[in-house]
């Protein structure tokens, strides 16, 4: 054993998770595809060759040489096996994506060790010894010729080194929550913050959200992927998505200290599983509670096998903390997004307090609408209606529902966290005939509710054709990719803003701004 040791990024992390994947039933549903040892050119596309040569020795220095190896980088153990198991585990993400990408598996989740996210072009760091995840994006780039790659880090910690790989380059974007503290976390870097978006072509392309508390719950992670990171990364359109799939961020992780349950991961999951034609690969980064890693890593390869997610608890909207995060982000970001062109355009003709709205609401339930108090609904037109003051009946005019950004806007940002936070038993998807909504962004709509909630779909006579578009959606196949979405009409961007605004009062997951701002 080399001294000092680490004492959470143990082997117990794989024997665990891979014990409660066989235990409960979900190992025998998957492909399980053999790995390899990454080449020399694969690390390459990451690493500096002066970096690759120098890990090339550990294997053979003494247990002093390697002590002292090891402290020139920071947070990072040499053991004279760690060579040959990185080289695996970087292997295991780029077989990942060879399956998928050849259609062998529809997506999947490599359990590796050591973790890669912390690791740099010429540097150990955190674990992390070659960054499994960057060398993946690049090698499906260069073998497959694709376009656009999400990274998505929800690891508790900042995947710096991923950030600096592609800080420059707009066909990867990354995105990474993580445990900040105003600085005062480990990393500790001022890149870490809201505000380093990407640099030169790659500008917009780099978000990071950073928790500047600890204790962070599922309603603060919903929030930040109804109101950044979904609309985002439906608008970039990604050929590929990659998971960074720490579990630190979870509950009971002596490093991350949040309070998210396990079964928020297959949420995060399936929320992800509509983009890139359902193309992802989860590689596991994180995550140290041999308690709750095992359930969480069961949550996402659940979800991928595609079972329906468990209804996460106590969704009681995001934390002040949280807010003030996900504001900043969003302001950052909106010079680059188009989604979120009025972020943080706070107070819109509206006056009213919230104790006054919620007033109005009751009267006006009073009055016709007490049907709706057992029931939401939500109903897009492009016909202007009067301003609603009711909580359980949402028409959202758009101008042009037919709109595939506008629409999909509208889902993401207002239907989705209504959804959560109001947990209907049921959701019935009335499409009209005249409603002008295509049927792949139809398919998205039914892709992203079915496994939330149950679905029931009505036809209207004379839709036969609309029929299996959208029971295939249901089935659980991807919903195929919309291509990437023009910028929704400003004017429908407005309305949306404006309706969250008034109704966030009422439903706390609709909020994307705090007190702070007032
Ligand atoms: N010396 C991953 O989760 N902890 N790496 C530093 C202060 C380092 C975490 C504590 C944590 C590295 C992949
Ligand atoms: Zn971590």
């Amino acid at each position: 054993m080399i001294s000092p040791a680490c004492k959470i990024e143990v082997p117990e992390r794989l024997t665990v998770s891979h014990e409660a994947l066989i235990k409960n039933g979900l190992a025998d549903r998957c492909v399980s595809v053999p790995v390899r040892e990454a080449t020399d050119a694969d690390i390459l596309l990451v690493h500096s060759e002066e970096y690759l040569e120098a890990v090339k020795k550990t294997p053979y220095m003494t247990l002093e040489d390697l002590k002292e190896f090891t402290l020139q980088y920071g947070d990072v153990y040499f053991h004279p096996n760690i060579y040959h198991c990185a080289k695996l585990a970087a292997g295991a993400a780029l077989q990942l994506v060879d399956s998928v990408m050849t259609g062998k598996v529809r997506n999947g989740m490599a359990l590796v060790r050591p973790p890669g996210h912390h690791s740099m072009s010429s540097a150990a760091n955190g674990f992390c010894v070659f960054n499994n995840v960057a060398i993946a994006a690049q090698y499906a780039k260069q073998k497959y010729g694709l376009k656009r790659v999400l990274i998505v880090d929800w690891d508790v910690h900042h995947g710096q080194g991923v950030q600096y790989c592609f800080e420059d380059d707009p066909s990867v974007l990354y995105f990474s929550w993580h445990r900040y503290e105003h600085q005062k976390f480990w990393p500790q870097l001022r890149e870490s913050d809201y505000d380093s978006v990407g640099k030169e072509k790659g500008a917009g392309f780099n978000i990071n959200v950073p928790w500047n508390k600890v204790g962070m719950k599922n309603s603060d992670y919903l929030s930040v992927f109804c109101h950044v990171l979904l609309p985002v990364a439906y608008e970039f359109c990604p050929d590929l998505v990659l998971v960074c799939a720490g579990f630190d961020s979870a509950i009971g992780d002596p490093e991350g200290e949040m309070c998210a349950s396990p079964d928020i991961f297959a949420h995060l999951t399936h929320l992800l599983m509509n983009l890139a034609g359902g193309k992802l690969c989860a590689v596991l980064e994180g995550g140290y509670n041999l308690t709750s890693l095992p359930q969480s890593v069961c949550q996402t390869v659940q979800t991928l096998l595609g079972d329906p997610a468990p209804r996460p608890a106590n969704l009681d909207g995001p934390c002040e903390s949280a807010l003030e995060s996900l504001h900043c982000v969003r302001s950052a970001h909106r010079q680059y997004w188009s989604c979120l062109k009025h972020a943080g355009i706070a107070v819109l003709s509206d006056h009213f307090s919230n104790e006054q709205r919620r007033q109005q609401c009751e009267q006006h339930d009073d009055r016709n609408l007490s049907i709706f108090r057992k029931t939401v609904l939500v109903q897009f037109s492009s016909k202007e209606s009067e301003e609603q003051k009711c909580k359980y009946y949402i028409p959202v005019c758009l101008k042009k529902v037919i709109d595939a950004s506008g629409f999909l806007q509208a889902v993401l940002g207002l239907l989705l966290p209504l959804g959560y936070e109001y947990d209907p038993s049921l959701v019935l998807l009335v499409r009209m005939p005249d409603s002008g909504v295509c049927d792949s962004v139809w398919q998205q709509l039914t892709g992203l509710l079915q496994g939330l909630w149950s679905v029931i779909l009505s036809f209207q006579e004379g839709e036969k054709e609309r029929v299996a578009p959208t029971a295939s959606a249901l089935l659980g196949d991807a919903a195929p990719s919309l291509g990437q979405l023009h910028s929704p009409l400003p004017e429908d961007v407005e309305v949306l803003e404006r309706l969250r605004h008034r109704l966030q009062g009422d439903w706390k997951l609709l909020q994307t701004t705090g007190e702070f701002t007032t």
